[in-house]
């Protein structure tokens, strides 16, 4: 039975089972309610780089910090679809653009991305956006383009948010989160691990998005990549037992969600990963980079595939799956 009714009880004492029954419980939900042999392969394109106003400490992206990354302007369309095609041919099934914006101007800009979106969907592809902040219009607007999903996290829980990001509150996080639902626009949205939250702020993240009116249909699970001249440049690597804990009890709480393994692949071993996978992982990053640090190559995640099993999961089953029922 899919539930958005946990009590934060509930999350607390799933979160905290013992890791070996947390495992198992984790991976007969995913064998109940999903096919465990596929791995939905999603690609990342930053399509406008750095130079952002918002301080999220994580971020190498805000123009505050002094990181080694270059700002470049909005890509132009064809050199986008370019890229898109490529991930394509590699076997990438969604394509995500991502653009370091506090939120959604509606200027020439936008209309590029529109020309964008209408472009990765005629390729075939699943379209994701994470543009930052948009109205329940603009939302709207790239769902009429063809977008079929939007990526905004909640990134912690309400309660440790401050500490994370002054600029913007998580009620803005919320509002977005509804108007991309009220286009009936697909809802990625997740978090960060490594941020140097507490077991506490995890669990009440997890109840967040375990309890809306609809369960996100992926969720996003990013261990901190931890980058030089960023706030949170010195913290502690994330242990994979905790990476592991939190993508299980997404996947018990959310058992029909893309549970992804995002950031903070490129530091993990294929044993390290296979956890995860046992633990509910169904979806990754592939491409050498994410959105400006590195990922493994196309060629090593299929060599992993090859070695565990798993193959890549077609695009639009979700929605093939919605047809049949
Ligand atoms: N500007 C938009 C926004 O903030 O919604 C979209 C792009 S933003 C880079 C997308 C997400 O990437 C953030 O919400 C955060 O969860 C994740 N992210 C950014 N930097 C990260 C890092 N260093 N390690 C892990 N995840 C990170
Ligand atoms: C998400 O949850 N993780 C991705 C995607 N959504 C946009 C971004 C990870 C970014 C990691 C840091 C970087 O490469 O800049
Ligand atoms: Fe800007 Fe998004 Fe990075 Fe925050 S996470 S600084 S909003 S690009």
């Amino acid at each position: 039975m899919i539930r958005s009714d946990w009590t934060l009880q509930e999350v607390e004492e799933l979160y905290n089972t013992p890791l070996m029954e947390l495992i198992y419980k984790a991976a007969t939900i995913h064998r109940e309610f999903n096919d465990t042999g596929e791995v939905q392969v999603c690609t990342l394109l930053s399509i406008k780089t750095g130079g952002c106003s918002e301080d999220c400490s994580y971020c190498p992206q805000a123009a505050r910090y002094h990181t080694d990354i270059n700002v470049q302007a909005l890509m132009k369309t064809d050199q986008v679809l370019e890229y898109a095609q490529k991930a394509k041919d590699a076997g990438s099934t969604r394509f995500c653009m991502g653009a370091a914006w506090r939120e959604v101007r509606d200027n020439r800009d936008f209309d590029r991305v529109i020309d964008m979106v209408k472009g990765v969907n005629e390729l075939g592809m699943e379209v994701c956006c994470t543009l930052g902040m948009l109205t329940e219009e603009q939302a709207k607007k790239l769902a009429d383009a063809g977008l079929y999903a939007y990526n905004h996290n909640l990134d912690t829980s309400a309660e440790y948010y401050g500490d994370i990001i002054s600029t913007r509150t998580y009620d803005d996080r919320l509002q977005t989160l509804d108007n991309v639902r009220k286009a009936g626009v697909s809802v990625c949205c997740g978090g960060i691990v490594g941020l140097g939250e507490t077991h506490e702020d995890r669990i009440k993240m997890l109840h967040t998005l375990a309890t809306m009116p609809e369960h996100p249909e992926s969720v996003p699970v990013n261990a901190l990549v931890p980058v030089k001249g960023t706030p949170l440049e010195h913290n502690e690597k994330v242990k994979v037992w905790d990476l592991v804990r939190m993508i299980a009890s997404a996947r018990i709480l959310m058992p029909k969600a893309m549970v992804r393994l995002s950031a903070g692949r490129a530091t993990m071993s294929i044993a390290d990963q296979t956890l995860c996978f046992m633990a509910g992982a169904n979806s990754i990053f592939a491409g050498e980079k994410l959105l400006t640090t590195p990922n493994p190559t196309f060629d090593e995640d299929m060599a992993m595939f090859d070695l565990l099993g798993l193959k890549p999961r077609e695009a639009f089953k979700g929605e093939k799956e919605m047809v049949q029922h």
